[in-house]
């Protein structure tokens, strides 16, 4: 048998992304993610499916756009990368600086990061610097320091990210075969629903696929600037990777929405811990952020406002916020290491 294994995503889609043979290819084999059939369309008579982003190396769909910004910065002889961050760009950003051997700063917002997010960064050598600002205030800053500071930003501003991130649309694609009829995601920076709809666009260019989705982005209620259709100065929500008050790709997810015949939607934190909770009892564990999609869906499944098949893309993985869930769920008090005592525990009632 030929010996087969995933390559990462520049190798398999390298005629869509800008290489030559003088780039090097600084890959953790990112992509490839699944696509799995979720329960919960079916109470509102959807077909669900979930492209599951949290298996990618880091955890997140970051590593897609990461594993192209570092190869042509490592192309360029970059002397380092830097970005601002909710936590998910930062980790994916140090482990792929470690990978090309280059430095890497990391600026954070002093709270609200999760720190699943944060020691990955610690633990890949990054510099961090936590700022009391936001991710807006802390984004502004990056976008300034980065040419003074000789350091390559790879934030979503910088094109190469969202070149990478435009495979999970041709994954999708080759998938079904096809477009699906709807595609949701949760939208924060505004990075990734731009970067679907240019993939989905190009795939069809190049026959690849014969259709185009619908595109629904989901924002929280307290951080939902592209619903409101005007920035909000003090972002709020659970969804701490979505806590974004001025997306640097507005106008980019306004025409996916516009071209597309879509839509923008808010949910409430609660609605985003509720769907949260259904995608797990299911073994599908991600990120309050990444729910934000499924419960735009199942808000729209329930008002009639969809049908047919739908693809929700959850961004991100669970096990990065770990304190999200233990502030609703106590961990277990230890009992007696005993059978006697485990019966005890096990027998309902
Ligand atoms: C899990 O890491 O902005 O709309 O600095 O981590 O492309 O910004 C993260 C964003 C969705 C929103 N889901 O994507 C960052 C950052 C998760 C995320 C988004 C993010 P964009």
């Amino acid at each position: 048998m030929q010996p087969r294994m995933w390559r990462g995503v520049v190798e398999e889609y390298r005629e869509f992304l800008p290489f030559t043979d003088a780039t090097p290819v600084i890959t953790l084999r990112e992509g490839g993610t699944p696509l799995l059939e979720s329960r919960l369309g079916t109470p509102v008579g959807l077909r669900l499916l979930v492209k599951y982003e949290a298996t990618n190396p880091t955890g997140s769909f970051k590593d897609r756009g990461m594993t192209v910004a570092v190869s042509k910065a490592a192309e360029a002889r970059a002397r380092g990368i830097i970005c601002a961050s909710t936590g998910n760009t930062a980790a994916s950003a140090a482990a792929y600086a470690a990978r090309a051997g280059l430095p890497c700063a990391l600026i954070v917002p002093a709270s609200g990061v999760a720190l699943g997010k944060l020691v990955q960064g610690i633990a890949c050598g990054a510099t961090i610097i936590a700022v009391q600002a936001a991710f807006d205030r802390a984004l502004d800053l990056v976008r300034e320091a980065a040419p003074l500071l000789g350091l390559t930003l790879v934030n979503s501003v910088n094109p190469h990210r969202l070149a990478g991130q435009k495979t999970a649309a041709f994954e999708i694609c080759d998938a079904l075969g096809r477009a699906p009829q709807t595609l949701a995601i949760p939208v924060g920076n505004a990075g990734n629903i731009t970067a679907y709809w240019a993939g989905f666009k190009e795939y069809r260019a190049a026959g690849r696929s014969k259709s185009l989705p619908r595109m629904v982005g989901v924002q929280a209620e307290g951080a939902a600037p592209l619903v409101q259709g005007h920035p909000v100065d003090e972002p709020r929500t659970v969804a701490s990777a979505i806590r974004i008050g001025r997306p640097a790709s507005w106008d980019g997810a306004m025409t996916a929405v516009r071209e597309s015949g879509g839509t923008l939607l808010a949910v409430t934190d609660e609605e985003i811990l509720a769907a949260q909770d259904q995608l797990a009892r299911e073994g599908i564990f991600v990120e309050p952020a990444s729910a934000a999609s499924v419960a735009g869906v199942l808000k729209m499944g329930r008002a009639r406002q969809l049908d047919g098949e739908v693809v929700c893309v959850l961004t991100g993985h669970g096990l990065k916020d770990p304190e999200v869930i233990q502030a609703r769920a106590n961990l277990p008090a230890p009992i007696p290491a005993t059978l006697e005592a485990i019966s005890e525990r096990l027998s309902l009632g």
